[in-house]
């Protein structure tokens, strides 16, 4: 019997209901995968990170050739502690291939500020408190092809332990290279991991990127490329978020099980309301650093850049659908509809087992311990705009393109010039579009309703910036001088110019 779904009256109830059923439930997909682990031992932690091309097979496409770490869709994830001293060894290989094909954006006079150098590269640690400077999270430098680098990242005593990342910060091509795959985990461990260990709560990571590419003829032959930026913006939304690689994997837990879920955001340009068919999602930590409170959501929306910390228990026996849930209008990005996808499937089976959830009151010694010391040395706004001009939309920030050259610090008033050891206010807004806003270094509390008063402002390091909408956050400058930046993390607005360099000083 062939069924047509647009004539379901002819199918006799009994078989309708049993193709509903396997249609609705049946879980299709690998078996859920995690990144290959890079762990720290005693006090060190070395990692490669050969930049070369992938080859496979990605949503039913063969011949993929993409930009990558490693060879892999995601990149190793690097588990590490405070104190440690993380090496990177990054060495570009995106000489020959495939994928290293760059068909060049028409410049015209947009200089630094267009998109360019796909197979150059660099690398950013995103949320960690670290130096800017020298060989450590600088993303002033840049490696091109047959070139690498150690990077050297001394982690204080006093990092926060949580989930971040890292991924290229090379101005003009980290869009292409991050919706290429390039991108994985950074997991700080510490206090809180033995606690969970200690009461068996498993943690599962999940990398979701949404990786990019077309069908193009090269040679003769047909190979699924990314070869020009205009591709990001006609067929990121044809693909499916990834979770570290797979299309809608498959995970498993028992009955009554708790787990530990860290949920990254390596996409560039969708936002991803992450929601669990029939559970709940308690959430300990923003960005990787934690709350030490339990917020219990139906679903959490994550602008690219972002990271949170969810434990889940388990419901009854059955198939259940994380998904990415639509969003209408404004709620998108883009103020655009984003359909709904399906991002994994939890298959819930086996002999029940009696997990608990940790409490607030357990949870609370692990409370991140940041602070802003008064006063408020200085006041500042952040206008993210757009001035559209011919073929391609100008990004900016205060009405100024990216400009890596000049010291802030001499440009008197208008300088993104700090005072080490200073805290500030900054009231951030957008007036064409939501901009997820993000600054490296040290990160910030957002400053809404009553949370001053009842202690309980949200640290993070990336913020949705909503069309038309204010966003107050404070920051402290703590510990680090140098240069680094502050941008949209929508990275093809950054690769245009939508980012500022700041500078603190002692
Ligand atoms: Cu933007």
């Amino acid at each position: 019997m062939t069924a047509e779904i647009g004539n379901l009256k002819r199918i006799p109830a009994v078989l309708l209901a049993g193709w509903l059923t396997c249609t609705l439930l049946a879980a299709q997909g690998p078996e859920f995968e995690q990144p290959p682990v890079k762990q720290s031992q005693d006090g060190l932690l070395n990692v490669e990170l050969d930049v070369k091309c992938f080859q496979g097979t990605v949503d039913g496409h063969p011949d993929v050739y993409l930009r990558s770490y490693n060879g892999l869709l995601t990149g190793p994830t690097m588990r590490i502690k405070a104190g440690d001293v993380l090496r990177v060894h990054l060495s570009n290989n995106l000489s020959d291939g495939y994928c290293t094909i760059e068909k060049k954006t028409d410049c015209a006079s947009r200089g630094m500020n267009c998109p360019h150098g796909f197979n150059v590269t660099n690398l950013h640690t995103h949320g960690l408190h670290v130096s800017p400077s020298g060989n450590s999270d600088n993303v002033l430098i840049e490696f091109e092809p047959g070139s690498d680098f150690q990077y050297e990242y001394y982690i204080p005593a006093d990092h926060p332990a949580g989930t971040f990342f890292y991924h290229p910060h090379k101005h003009g091509s980290a869009a292409i290279q991050m919706s290429s795959g390039m991108g994985g985990a950074i997991i700080v461990q510490g206090a809180i991991d033995e606690f969970m260990a200690g009461k068996k709560i498993q943690e599962r990571l999940f990398v979701f990127q949404q990786i990019t590419f077309d069908e193009r003829e090269v040679e003769g032959k047909k190979v699924n490329i990314l070869e020009e930026f205009s591709q990001l913006q006609r067929n990121s939304f044809d693909r499916p978020t990834t979770v570290n690689g797979q299309v809608t994997p498959v995970l498993r837990m028992r009955p009554g099980q708790v787990e530990r879920w860290r949920l990254v955001h390596s996409g560039i340009m969708e936002m991803i309301t992450a929601s669990l068919q029939d559970h709940k999602m308690h959430i300990y930590s923003y960005d990787g650093l934690n709350t030490g409170r339990l917020d219990t959501v139906d679903s959490y929306a994550m602008a690219p850049g972002y990271r949170v910390d969810v434990l889940i228990q388990a419901g009854k026996k059955g198939t259940y659908k994380l998904v990415d849930q639509a969003n209408v209008g404004a709620a998108g990005i883009k103020n655009q509809d984003e359909p709904e996808r399906v991002l994994a499937y939890l298959v819930v089976e086996g002999d029940p087992v009696s997990g608990q959830l940790p409490t607030a009151a357990e949870l609370a010694p692990f409370a991140y311990k940041g602070s802003i010391p008064e006063p408020i040395a200085k006041n500042r706004k952040v206008i993210f705009a757009q001035q559209p001009r011919s073929l391609y939309d100008f990004f900016n920030v205060n009405g100024a393109l990216f400009m890596a050259n000049e010291s802030p610090c001499n440009a008197q008033d208008i300088g993104f010039c700090m005072k080490l050891g200073s805290s500030e206010e900054w009231t951030i807004t957008s007036q064409d579009q939501n901009h997820p806003f993000h600054i490296h270094v040290n990160p910030f509390q957002i400053i809404e309703g009553d949370c001053q008063a009842t202690n309980s402002c949200i640290w993070k390091d990336t913020v949705l910036i909503r069309n038309g909408q204010d966003t107050v956050i404070r920051s402290y400058f703590k510990r680090y001088i140098g240069q680094f930046v502050f941008h949209c993390h929508i990275l093809n607005h950054e690769d245009q110019g939508m980012m500022r360099l700041v500078e603190i000083r002692p």
